[in-house]
C-alpha cells in the first residue's frame, strides 16, 4: 500500500496508528492485537510529562523505561550533540584509534566509580554490556589458566536484557519459552522476593536463605567450574524487589570466598536511583563489574557498558590477556558520549543524587507509603526513586489473587493510563521510578492518581467478583 505523507501528518493520531500498526513490529507487544488497538502515540515531552499526538499531558511515573533521570527537554544536550554532530558525528574505536568524547567519559566514569574501579568498556545499551560480560568473565578466567570457570550463575525473575545471552542470564521464564533459551553454561537460582516467597519467615533470615543458594549452587557445580554471579542490586522489571538486608553482604561473602566474580547490573540502580551513584555504595558490596546504561545518558541517546574494577581489567591488559576479540560498531559512539557527559554535568550541577538521598527521596517514600493503608494495597515499598505496590485481595495473608496472575494489574495500570498517568504493572504488582527532579506537586498529584486508580481498581474486581 502506497501511503503519502503530507508535512502535517506528524500529529494525525489515526493517520499514524494506521502505518505504525502495518509497518512498525514492535518491542514486547502482542503485534496483531495492537496494530488492531492502535498504539498510543506520544509526541513531545518536558520536564516530567509527556503529551500524545491527542494533546493529553500525561505525568510520567517511569522515566521513560527506567531512563530519563534529569528529566525531558534538556535543550543543553540537544545543542552539545549537535555541536558534536556536525564535528565528529562517528567514528570508531577500532584499531587503534579513539576520541575525545570516548577519552573524557571513560575518565569521568573512573571519577564517579567506586575507587576500585578505573576503566570502561562502551556498549549502546544494557543488553550487550551483560553480552559483554560473559565474554569478560570467560576470557579473564581462561587468561588466569583457569578456563574450566565458565558457569554464569544468575537469578529466577531477573532481567538482564535481551539478546541471546543477557536473556539467557535473566530469569524470565516467558522469554526462555521463546527459543530454547537460557544457553549451556548459564544456571538460575532463587530471588530474594520476601513478599511472594517469603511466607511466615523474617524477612531478614530469607535473605540470607536465599543468597545460600549461591553457595549450594557453587558446591553442586564445583567452584572450579563457577566464573560470575549477576544480579541487580534492586529488581527492576521484575517488581522493584528490594532484598532484606541480609542478602547482598552473603552474596558478597560468598563470591569471596569461592573466588567468584561480582557482576551488579546497574542499569537501572546506576546513577543515582537508589540515592547514590551507584547501588553498589548502597548496599555496600564491591562488583568486579558493573553494567551501566539507562541513567547514563538520561536515555537521550542510547549508550551503555561495563565498568570494570582493577582485579579484572589488570589481566585483560596484562601480556597473556592479548587481544580482546569483541566490540560493537558503536562502542563510544561521539555524540552519545556527549550526551552522556552533558546528562552527568547536569546531575551534577544541580545536586541530584544529593537531592534524592535528603529530599525528594524521603518525601516520595513518605507520600508512597501512604498507599499501603488501602485495602487492595498488600505492601508498598520504595528505595530512593523506585518504587512498587503490592495488590492483593487479602492483606494479612499476602495472597495472590485468583484470577490469572496480571489480571488486577492491567486494570489498575489501564486505569492509569485513562487517568494520565504511566505507572507500570509487573504481574499485580504497580511500580514506579519517576524523573529525579519531580517537585513535591508532582509527587502529591503521582500519588493521588495511584490512589484513584486503587479505588477504581477495587471498585471494578468488586463490581466482577474478581478475587
Ligand atoms: N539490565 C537491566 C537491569 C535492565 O533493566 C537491561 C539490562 C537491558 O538494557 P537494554 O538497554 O538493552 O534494554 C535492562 C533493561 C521493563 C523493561 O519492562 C526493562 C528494561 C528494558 C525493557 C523493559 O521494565 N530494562
Amino acid at each position: 500500500m502506497t501511503l503519502h505523507p503530507s508535512h502535517n501528518q506528524e500529529k494525525n493520531t489515526e493517520y499514524l496508528q494506521k502505518i505504525n500498526g502495518e509497518h512498525h513490529m514492535q518491542p514486547f507487544s502482542a503485534n496483531g492485537e495492537l496494530a488492531e488497538a492502535g498504539a498510543r502515540i506520544i509526541d513531545k515531552a518536558d520536564g516530567c510529562y509527556i503529551w500524545d499526538t491527542d494533546g493529553n499531558k500525561i505525568l510520567d511515573a517511569m522515566s521513560g523505561l527506567w531512563c530519563t533521570s534529569i528529566g525531558y527537554g534538556r535543550d543543553e544536550i540537544a545543542d552539545a550533540v549537535a555541536e558534536q554532530m556536525k564535528k565528529l558525528p562517528y567514528y570508531n574505536t577500532f584499531f587503534k584509534t579513539s576520541h575525545s568524547p570516548a577519552a573524557l567519559l571513560a575518565e569521568r566514569l573512573a571519577t564517579l566509580a567506586p575507587e576500585h574501579i578505573n576503566k570502561v568498556f562502551f556498549s549502546s545499551g544494557g543488553s550487550d554490556a551483560n553480552d559483554t560480560n560473559i565474554r569478560l568473565v570467560r576470557h579473564y578466567w581462561a587468561t588466569k589458566g583457569k578456563k574450566s570457570k565458565k558457569t554464569i550463575i544468575a537469578r529466577h525473575n531477573a532481567y538482564h536484557g535481551s539478546t541471546v545471552g543477557a536473556a539467557s542470564l535473566g530469569g524470565m521464564k516467558f522469554m526462555h519459552e521463546q527459543g530454547d533459551l537460557p544457553i549451556p553454561g548459564i544456571v538460575h537460582i532463587n530471588q530474594p522476593y520476601w513478599y511472594a516467597e517469603g511466607g511466615d519467615k523474617d524477612p531478614e533470615t530469607f535473605g540470607l536463605e536465599r543468597a545460600r543458594e549461591l553457595e549450594e549452587k557453587i558446591l553442586e557445580l564445583g567452584e572450579d567450574n563457577v566464573a560470575a554471579f549477576i544480579g541487580e542490586p534492586i529488581q527492576g522489571a521484575g517488581g522493584v524487589i528490594i532484598p532484606p538486608d541480609s542478602y547482598w553482604p552473603e552474596i558478597q561473602r560468598i563470591c569471596d570466598k569461592y573466588e567468584i566474580l561480582l557482576i551488579a547490573d546497574e542499569v537501572i540502580c546506576g546513577f543515582g536511583r537508589t540515592g547514590n551513584w551507584f547501588a553498589s555504595t548502597t548496599f555496600n558490596i564491591k562488583p568486579d563489574l558493573i553494567t551501566i546504561a539507562k541513567g547514563l545518558s538520561s536515555g537521550y541517546l542510547p549508550i551503555g557498558g561495563v565498568l570494570i574494577s582493577d582485579r579484572v581489567a589488570d589481566v585483560i591488559y596484562s601480556e597473556e590477556g592479548g587481544e580482546f576479540n569483541h566490540g560493537y560498531t558503536y562502542s563510544g559512539h561521539p555524540a552519545t558520549c556527549i550526551a552522556a557527559l552533558k546528562n552527568l554535568d547536569i546531575m551534577e550541577r544541580e545536586n541530584l543524587i544529593d537531592r534524592i538521598k535528603n529530599e525528594l527521596g524521603p518525601y516520595l517514600k513518605e507520600r508512597w507509603l501512604t498507599l499501603s493503608d488501602h485495602p487492595l494495597v498488600g505492601e508498598a515499598r520504595l528505595m530512593g526513586t523506585v518504587g512498587a505496590i503490592e495488590l492483593t485481595p487479602d492483606k494479612a495473608s499476602r495472597a495472590p489473587f485468583k484470577a490469572k496472575e496480571g489480571t488486577v494489574g492491567t486494570i489498575c495500570r489501564d486505569y492509569c493510563f485513562a487517568n494520565n498517568l504511566i505507572m507500570r504493572a509487573v504481574g499485580d504488582t504497580m511500580i514506579i521510578s519517576p524523573q529525579f527532579t519531580m517537585s513535591f506537586e508532582e509527587v502529591d498529584e503521582l500519588v493521588a492518581k495511584a490512589r484513584l486508580c486503587l479505588d477504581k481498581t477495587l471498585e471494578q474486581i468488586t463490581a466482577e467478583n474478581i478475587d
